[in-house]
């Protein structure tokens, strides 16, 4: 297969898959990797992608940045990050400050984001044949994500989202097949999705963590 179309949704969802462990563990590395796969696909979307993808694009590097850093052996779950950054205070709790780029707010941001993404793919894959991919995208958005950004986030990913394909085109642009295929591939790959979120929901409730500034 030509390397141009190597990229794939179901590699992406592969990687929230693997970086489940048995023990309910979420693996940093593969966790990461399927963002870089989702940010390769916002860009193969165009150029009103772009500024979407570049906040994500910053908070990735964020974390490589502690993942080959001095503590790397602290950052390769995300339950050991949250025990060691909690542990050793590194985390703003109230304000943002000298610790504004802590691996747990900066994770807390694309977390959210996967939510959405849940959202979304759950819509599409039930979608009727001529449903709006856009409409569909904006939906997820507003029931999730929307009301974490503000006013001109929220007009200019609206706006992003105008310029989505349809959802036959939408599902060959993600290299998933016809959308047969698709849909069942959904169906296998969402529900580990859902479980890395709900887990990383799950632990960032126990730290008291989902509201950091
Ligand atoms: C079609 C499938 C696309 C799936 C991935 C979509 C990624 C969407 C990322 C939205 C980013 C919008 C622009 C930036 C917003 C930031 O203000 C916000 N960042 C995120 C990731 O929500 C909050 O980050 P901040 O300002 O608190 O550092």
């Amino acid at each position: 297969m030509a390397e141009t179309q190597r990229f794939s949704l179901t590699e992406v969802l592969d990687s929230f898959r693997t970086c489940l462990t048995d023990q309910g563990d979420i693996l940093l590395e593969h966790y990461l990797n399927g963002w870089k796969g989702l940010i390769k696909f916002m860009n193969s979307l165009g150029s009103v992608f772009s500024f979407i993808s570049k906040d994500a694009v910053g908070k990735i590097q964020i974390m490589e940045n502690y993942r080959i850093g001095e503590s790397s052996q602290q950052y390769l779950t995300l339950q050991s990050m949250v025990k060691y950054e909690m542990e050793n205070k590194l985390v703003d709790l109230v304000q943002r400050s000298e610790n504004w780029d802590s691996g747990c707010r900066t994770i807390l941001r694309l977390h959210r984001v996967l939510r959405w993404l849940q959202l979304f793919l759950e819509k599409l894959q039930i979608a009727s044949e001529d449903s709006k991919t856009s409409v569909l995208c904006t939906e997820a958005y507003n029931d999730s994500l929307a009301c974490h950004h503000t006013w001109i986030v929220r007009k200019a990913a609206t706006v992003a989202f105008y310029a989505l394909p349809t959802r036959v085109a939408f599902f060959e642009a993600m290299n998933m097949g016809t959308t047969e295929e698709a849909v069942a591939k959904l169906g296998v790959a969402l529900p580990f999705l859902s479980k890395v979120f709900d887990i990383t929901e799950e632990l960032y409730r126990q730290h008291n963590l989902l509201d950091l500034p």
